[in-house]
């Protein structure tokens, strides 16, 4: 159930023309990206494809692939603004090209900073070659966000590397931060149709909020007012949709030309259009330098405008590499919010100039003067809190990470408390870790649970032991996040075993007719059954198998060396009660009388009673320690199989 309240992740695709990006969306998901005729009958991309699949871990992964042809770089940055995290593609033939560069340049400008490298077509060189290759990639990718990227090598063609790359995809997105949920949804269109019965449909990657059936609507700029009629996440049907995932929406009451790529839908007056966005643009390495006054095309979501840049500072700055604050007007408006990040491109010759994010979106023209930049300086500094979470990549404690950060008392309390209550970050016993360092423990530990049910399905769940220990945390720190993700319904505790909760222990059917066998001599003489070792020897019960048996609720076990069924101890159970009820006390021998046993098998049976607290020894005598319907009712709880254990 687990995997279906986990929120949808986009990922994009990058990478320079050709190597290899859409034939590995389709051997991954089984849909070709490429839907348009002229795609396919030219071998490339051209336009946006979208195609999902659920991983194993049960996140559902939409995919937004892109082309990688300069010429089509305009429908590349229609897509790739909102996604979680990319795959940068590179066939191992080629190596690092120049829309490789130009797509890594793009991603760091829109602050996607998470990804894994595939290395494709890897069927295609030896060994020698690849090594080559990998370590040209590490190079390419130094000082970018994605420096520290995993490398997977992948063959579409031959299939392989494929689970890896997915796997180390999942951990990509396990760490990465939550969408959030600003209650004012927009969804940047990247496509509008019609389809037949059903009207206008746009689709794009939701933001800030959620979006339901029956919701007013308007698509802005343009305007056009409607209602979504019917909504759907990866062709299935849905009543609302969450930020972060892929969402078709059907309008009612907004005709197919009133919309298009670069538009966004939102709730009527919930965002505005402007003509004016100032940024401190930071340049690309290379690139000619932007000059005054010079007329550039600016792409900010799915939208592209062509813009002219006002300098508010000198220029001589960006020509030396440096950031400068520049207001750029559009030669018509578009609907954009402060904190967005855009692109600036030039037209001819083509290239990429720089970016950055949206500190003003203000329409009013801005001078080139001291007080204006100090003041766009003054609202872009983070702030306290925001200094604080950069130092939460794993925990610590907050004074600990305040002296880090260089805040006070009175600013860390405050950085603290504002933290916690806007979610970025988690409370771990002592300590205080950021969203997304919380984000990265968990998917560990579920990852962990999920190998452990992978390789030991018998088993109840991976040692909690072993989990710290993998994770590298001390106890105290363990123990809180165990316990949190315990009330998030992320892992059950079984015994000292930790699970996914959808974990069932399954028998192979050969175990369940060794069971079978064993099953038929246990109920034989019930308070008499063959030992553990017996059950070994004589039936292939072997230790495993017994504790899934336990696990599963077919036998208690009882002391080391003997199992029952749980029938019979409690039938033990309760004559020893009644015996209590009327004698007050009761030794070994009447026991054994009382319920035609043996000495052997009483023994560890008064112990368990002893040891779940029913009973307590007193010399040669046993005595009541629960009210005789309390003990009762508990045998009877200690013995029923687990729920969703039958
Ligand atoms: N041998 C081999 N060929 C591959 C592999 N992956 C892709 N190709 C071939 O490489 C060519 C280009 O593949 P595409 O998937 O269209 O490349 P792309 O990156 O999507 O190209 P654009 O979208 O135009 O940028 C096709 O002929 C594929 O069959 C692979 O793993 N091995
Ligand atoms: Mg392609």
């Amino acid at each position: 159930m687990r995997g279906l309240s986990r929120p949808p992740r986009v990922v994009g695709t990058a990478g320079h023309v050709d190597h290899g990006k859409s034939t590995l969306i389709t051997a991954l998901t089984g849909t070709d990206p490429d839907r348009l005729r002229e795609e396919r009958e030219r071998g490339m991309t051209i336009d946006l494809g979208f195609a999902w699949m659920t991983a194993p871990s049960g996140i559902e992964i939409g995919f937004v692939d892109v082309p990688g042809h300069q010429d089509f770089i305009r429908n590349m940055l229609a897509g790739i603004g909102s996604i979680d995290a990319v795959i940068l593609v590179i066939a191992a033939d080629e190596g690092v090209m120049p829309q490789t560069r130009e797509h890594l340049a793009i991603l760091g400008l829109l602050g996607i900073e998470r990804g894994v490298v595939a290395l494709t077509k890897r069927d295609l060189v030896d060994d020698e070659w690849a090594a080559l290759v990998s370590a040209e990639v590490r190079t390419a990718l130094a000082g970018t966000p994605l420096a520290g990227a995993p490398i997977v090598e992948v063959s579409a063609a031959k299939r392989t590397g494929l689970d890896r790359l997915v796997a180390t995809l999942e951990e990509v997105l396990g760490a990465a931060p939550p969408r959030r949920d600003t209650g004012r949804p927009r969804l940047p269109i990247d496509r509008a149709f019609t389809m037949t019965g059903f009207g206008t449909v746009v689709t794009g990657t939701l933001l800030d909020g959620t979006l339901g059936v029956g919701d007013e609507v308007t698509a802005i700029p343009g305007g056009a007012r409607g209602r979504i009629r019917g909504l759907q996440t990866h062709r299935q049907p849905l009543e609302t949709a969450r930020p972060g995932s892929r969402v078709a929406a059907n309008l009612s009451g907004i005709e197919k030309d009133d919309v298009a790529r670069g538009m966004v839908l939102v709730r009527p007056g919930s965002l505005e259009t402007t003509s004016a966005l100032t940024i401190h643009l930071v340049p690309v390495a290379g690139a000619i330098p932007l000059a005054q006054d010079e007329e550039i095309k600016v792409h900010v979501g799915t939208a592209e405008r062509i813009a002219r840049a006002s300098f508010l500072e000198d220029e001589e700055a960006l020509a030396s590499g440096d950031a400068a604050w520049i207001q750029l007007r559009l030669a018509s408006p578009v609907a954009a919010a402060v904190g967005d990040r855009l692109v600036v491109r030039r037209p001819s010759p083509s290239e990429t100039i720089g970016g950055g994010v949206i500190a003003d979106v203000g329409a009013k023209r801005l001078r080139r003067r001291a007080e204006t930049v100090a003041e766009l300086e003054r609202r872009a500094a983070p702030s306290p809190a925001s200094r604080l979470l950069a130092s939460l990549d794993e925990p610590r404690a907050p004074a600990d990470a305040a002296e880090r950060s260089g805040l006070d008392a009175a600013s860390r309390d405050a950085a603290v408390a504002e933290l916690i209550a806007d979610g970025r970050a988690v409370a771990l016993g002592d300590t205080l870790i950021s969203r997304a360092g919380f984000e990265a423990l968990a998917a560990h530990v579920e990852r962990i649970c999920a190998q452990t049910h992978r390789r030991t399905p018998l088993r109840a769940g991976a040692p909690r032991e072993e989990a710290r220990s993998a994770l590298g945390l001390p106890a105290k720190r363990f123990n809180a996040l165990v316990q949190r993700l315990v009330a998030d319904g992320r892992v059950v505790e079984r015994g000292s075993a930790l699970a996914l909760p959808s974990h069932v222990v399954r028998l192979g059917s050969d175990d369940e007719r060794l069971w079978a066998k064993a099953r038929v001599a246990l109920a034989a003489v019930p308070l008499q059954p063959p030992d553990v070792k017996q059950l070994d020897s004589e039936y292939g019960i072997g230790r495993e198998l017994l504790s899934a048996l336990a696990e599963r609720g077919d036998v208690v076990r009882v002391g080391t060396d003997a199992a029952f069924l749980p029938e019979a101890v409690v039938r033990f159970a309760d004559a020893v009660v009644a015996e209590l009820e009327s004698a007050r006390t009761i030794t070994v021998g009447r026991a054994r009388d009382l319920t035609g046993s043996s000495r052997k098998h009483v023994l560890p049976l008064l112990q368990y009673l002893d040891d779940e607290g029913l009973t307590r020894r007193q010399g040669d005598d046993r005595i009541l320690l629960l009210a005789p319907d309390a003990a009762r009712t508990r045998i009877r709880t200690l013995t029923t199989p687990r729920e969703g254990h039958r």
